[in-house]
């Protein structure tokens, strides 16, 4: 299909979404809450609910608490358990969608090849459904999208079957295989109890390990849910009060408090030496690295099933994959009759930064190697009338990302609310805004314990932290609650591109 004859065919939008996860379906609440209909969301896939539709591993759940990980605006007094499965929180975001009347502003199926801004004509985005042109682009891909597959020699050989944890096939039976779990991260501690119980025999090859906490996870009793539907209050209060306890203690001892964070660390050791007693087990499980450098890991029952006669724990590292299984650099062959990739995804190097480019052939990817600032991990300059969601240092460790997205909403909304009707409005943020904003984010990281040391997926391929926020999120919102023109340079296209006529300085 070519460019000309895909664009006659769809309408001109005023803005689109891409993608229809969290942080998708939520702009498209607060754009039809602002008033806005006039947007579309493009979804490659044919159902929402992006990371919390691709990951239906058995045992996935949200390590994050169920009352804090939901939108504000839309509480679920019914959560069955305090810690929400994959299944609760994609039906969760489903008829969250559908009660807010997003359904009919999704285009299914549609994935974006590129989105190129065009000085005199915005944003076109391809997709394989032709061209769309658009006067604002709302990324929201999200960064734990694509999964990423180390390209261990051999693997193309491997008799068996092979699967990444989040494209699971749920049709394959593994009771009775021999398999084996790369990886030990948040998917892993999940994957790993779950499937031990039925396999023969269960391999986990472990490069570094984590700090696994104890899960205080607990069904909801009828009584708490009838309290929460019948008086709002008290789940908002419940609510805040989770909030407040992870900004308080973990990001006090993340950022700010290095005994706080030993008092803490202390503690979480002894859930390893309450679950383990094999000192040699225990030795291999003990992370060398500061609590909070990798994401903690809440599990009550991934230690329990290491120490079972089924399981085998192996830190040497891996050398090749053969037809037959795992050859690790000791020469040892591991046989297996099938291999969970349990080992993430693509984070800051997200193709689709390859697929958004600015003015110049800047690309968006540029934002995660350091080579181009972001404001807010929201707008970019040489982007004009883009926003990114999720975008670079929005991400968090220890509390809800949904949080996140909703402070970088308000200011979206907010944006779109000044910069007004005109259909020819540009804006685009100015270069020492975003300059100062990422030096400064830069600046802080380095002091805290997501710059201490550890390889974690916070960091880029040069070691550059551009995931995490490194301050109290409530800071964030506090940055996000206003759009200000003067930090953009605003014009009109139709009378000089880059003239700025409502606000903000010249480059
Ligand atoms: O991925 P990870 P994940 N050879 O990147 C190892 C969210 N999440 O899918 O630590 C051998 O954390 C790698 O080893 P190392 C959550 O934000 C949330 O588990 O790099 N091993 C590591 O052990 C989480 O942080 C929930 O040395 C290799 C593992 O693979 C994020 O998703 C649930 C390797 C990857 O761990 C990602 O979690 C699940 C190699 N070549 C996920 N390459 C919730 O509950 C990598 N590894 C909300």
């Amino acid at each position: 299909m070519t460019d000309d004859a895909g664009a006659s065919a769809q309408a001109k939008p005023r803005i689109i979404i891409i993608g229809a996860g969290f942080a998708g379906i939520g702009a498209a609440i607060r754009l039809l809450q602002s008033g806005e209909d006039d947007f579309v969301i493009l979804e490659r896939g044919d159902e929402l609910g992006g990371t919390w539709r691709d990951n239906v591993y058995p045992g996935c759940r949200c390590d994050v608490p169920s009352h804090l990980y939901s939108y504000s605006f839309a509480p679920n007094p019914d959560w069955q358990r305090t810690y929400a499965s994959q299944e609760e929180i994609w039906a969760y975001l489903r008829s969250t969608a559908d009660r807010f009347g997003v359904l009919p502003h999704i285009r299914w199926s549609h994935r974006v090849i590129d989105a190129i801004w065009d000085d005199a004509e915005g944003w076109k985005v391809q997709t394989d459904h032709g061209a769309i042109r658009c006067q604002y682009l709302v990324a929201a891909t999200g960064s734990l999208a694509e999964p990423s597959t180390p390209g261990i020699p051999g693997a193309a050989s491997f008799a068996g079957t092979l699967m990444h944890s989040a494209r699971w096939d749920r049709s394959h039976d593994f009771a009775g295989q021999r398999v084996a779990v790369i990886g030990t991260g948040a998917s892993s501690v999940q994957i790993v109890p779950s499937i031990q119980p039925t396999v023969e025999h269960l391999t986990v090859f472990q490069r570094t390990p984590g700090w696994v906490l104890p899960h205080p996870d607990r069904p909801i009793k009828p009584w708490e849910r009838r309290l929460f539907r019948l008086f709002p209050p008290a789940q908002r209060l419940i609510r805040s009060i989770t909030y407040w306890q992870r900004e308080i203690v973990l990001v006090s001892a993340f950022t700010k408090f290095d005994g706080l964070r030993m008092v803490l660390e202390r503690r979480v050791k002894r859930h390893l030496t309450n679950q383990v007693s094999d000192p040699e087990l225990r030795e291999k499980l003990a992370p060398d690295y500061q609590l909070g450098c990798k994401r903690a890991l809440p599990s009550n029952d991934f230690y329990p099933a290491l120490t079972q006669p089924n399981v085998d724990l192996v830190t040497v590292p891996i050398d090749r994959i053969e037809s037959g299984g795992i050859v690790t650099v000791d020469g040892e062959l591991h046989p297996v009759d099938a291999i969970v990739f349990a080992t993430g995804f693509f984070v800051t190097d997200n193709p689709i930064g390859d697929h958004v480019s600015g003015r110049e052939g800047h690309r968006l990817s540029e934002a995660f190697t350091g080579e181009l600032s972001s404001y807010l991990g929201t707008t970019f300059p040489d982007f004009p009338n883009f926003f990114m969601l999720t975008g670079p240092n929005t991400g968090t460790g220890h509390t809800s990302q949904i949080f996140m997205i909703e402070c970088q909403l308000n200011y979206v909304i907010d944006a779109l609310e000044a910069l007004g009707n005109r259909s020819d409005t540009v804006a685009e943020v100015l270069p020492s805004v975003a300059d100062a904003f990422t030096e400064d984010v830069q600046q802080r990281v380095k002091q805290t314990v997501w710059a201490s040391g550890c390889a974690s997926w916070y960091l880029n391929k040069f070691g550059r932290n551009v995931t995490i926020w490194p301050d109290y999120t409530f800071a964030y919102r506090r940055q996000t609650r206003h759009f200000d023109p003067s930090d953009y340079v605003i014009g009109h296209r139709s009378v000089e591109a880059r003239s700025p006529v409502v606000a903000g300085g010249t480059e």
